[in-house]
């Protein structure tokens, strides 16, 4: 096989899904770092069809999106498998992994919110990244990029204090489907690699890491994500935290 070229942003939560499931299926990839916004243009320069990371080029073949990246991989190469073999089985991981790719969207909208009202912990993310310019000059740069991707994102006051009062019912979501048997078995599948990824970004900020450390998918989000950089001090009014408090 050619060697897959995986684009990424340091950081980005389906960009390690991806890597992830590369790893599993043990295949050697080159991993491409870009800068987020900056993103966008250079995808549709390498003729993506898409403007999001994580992409890979994959034998000649362009396929953007976790998800997507997830299935191209089984097919390619079926084991170990992404996906279980019991229809019923894979029917429901299926739906964990569908509900995770639109949950995505929650700890990158209080990512960026963060990095609006303070850069300096965006530099902890880029552990291990090759951005092309110095991590320190990227961040100092960085307002009117931190701007663009808070407003493409909507990580307004009103969204994420919302995002933050419903995140109590998406733990107990994914710790229903570890009870059920479809995340958290012994191999990862490919809702776990979906999920747990968000849940380390969830994780970077110390407003949020104690509720959700100590649960099943905590504990399920650690295990298949042993290392996941960044950290984000405490940032958000207590009084939005008030949800997550049993
Ligand atoms: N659901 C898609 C979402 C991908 C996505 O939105 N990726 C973000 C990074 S986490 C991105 O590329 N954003 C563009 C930017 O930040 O400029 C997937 O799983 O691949």
């Amino acid at each position: 096989m050619a060697e897959a070229k995986l684009y990424v942003i340091p950081g980005s939560h389906p960009s390690r899904t991806a890597m992830l499931m590369l790893d599993r299926k043990g295949i050697p990839y080159k991993r491409v770092d870009l800068m987020p916004v900056i993103s966008k243009g250079i995808l549709r320069a390498q003729r993506f069809p898409g403007n999001t990371v994580p992409a890979i080029k994959l034998d000649g073949k362009r396929v953007q999106g976790s998800t997507e990246i997830g299935r191209e991989l089984d097919r390619i190469q079926p084991e170990p498998a992404l996906y279980p073999a019991d229809p019923e089985l894979r029917g429901k991981v299926e739906e964990a992994e569908a509900w995770g790719d639109e949950f995505q969207q929650k700890p990158r909208r209080l990512t960026w919110w963060a990095f609006k009202k303070d850069r300096a912990p965006m530099a902890s993310f880029s552990e291990g990244a090759r951005l092309g310019v110095p991590v320190g000059f990227a961040v100092k740069t960085g307002g009117p990029l931190v701007a663009v991707a808070a407003r493409l994102n909507d990580s307004t006051d009103a969204t994420v204090s919302a995002d933050l009062s419903s995140l109590r019912a998406d733990l107990d979501r994914i710790d229903a489907w570890i009870a059920d048997g479809v995340l958290g078995g012994p191999q990862p599948n490919a809702a776990d690699y979906q999920i747990a990824p968000s849940l380390r970004l969830l994780m970077s900020f110390d407003d949020l890491r104690p509720f959700i450390e100590g649960r099943p998918c905590g504990e399920m989000a650690v295990r298949v994500v042993p290392e996941f950089p960044g950290r984000i001090p405490p940032i958000f009014p207590p009084d939005w935290l008030a949800g997550l408090v049993r």
